[in-house]
């Protein structure tokens, strides 16, 4: 059955211009896109999605970070939505991502780690509820 996640590309990425080559990559596996928007994330919206890492030492940066640019936001879908995103994505830290993944080809460091992807079903219902409403 298909499954729907949330991915959001963050600011460096859009500014760097990759984002045709991301979407590309999901498109690539048959995943399909339900719902793309380009903006920014209000500060209400960064609060909601991290809500699990306030009062961590990296939370004030993050939070900072996510709004400090237009982002692009979207649904996913497609059988095993979410693992498989996570897969395309790579491991959080850019430089622990195996090559051929989106953060090992494209990302550095961890602080700026290019795309976010839901980690669970529970975590996408709660977060396109966040971002679309
Ligand atoms: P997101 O939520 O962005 O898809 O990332 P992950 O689900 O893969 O990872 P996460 O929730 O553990 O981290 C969220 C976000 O915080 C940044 N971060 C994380 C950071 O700047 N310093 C840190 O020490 C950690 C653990 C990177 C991703």
């Amino acid at each position: 059955m298909d499954q729907k996640t949330y991915i959001m590309i963050k600011p460096d990425a859009v500014e760097r211009g990759l984002v045709g080559s991301i979407i590309a990559r999901f498109e690539a596996c048959g995943l399909r896109l339900e719902r793309v928007e380009h903006g920014m994330v209000t500060p209400e919206q960064a609060a909601a999605n991290y809500a699990e890492h306030e009062g961590k030492p990296f939370y004030e940066g993050l939070v900072e970070y996510i709004t400090s640019g237009p982002v692009v936001k979207m649904v996913i879908s497609g059988p095993e939505a979410v693992v498989v995103c996570r897969k395309l994505m790579g491991a959080t830290n850019p430089r622990d991502a195996a090559p051929g993944t989106i953060r090992g080809d494209f990302g550095l460091t961890l602080d700026a780690n290019i795309i976010h992807g839901s980690d669970s079903p529970e975590s996408a219902e709660r977060e396109i509820a966040i971002f679309f409403g």
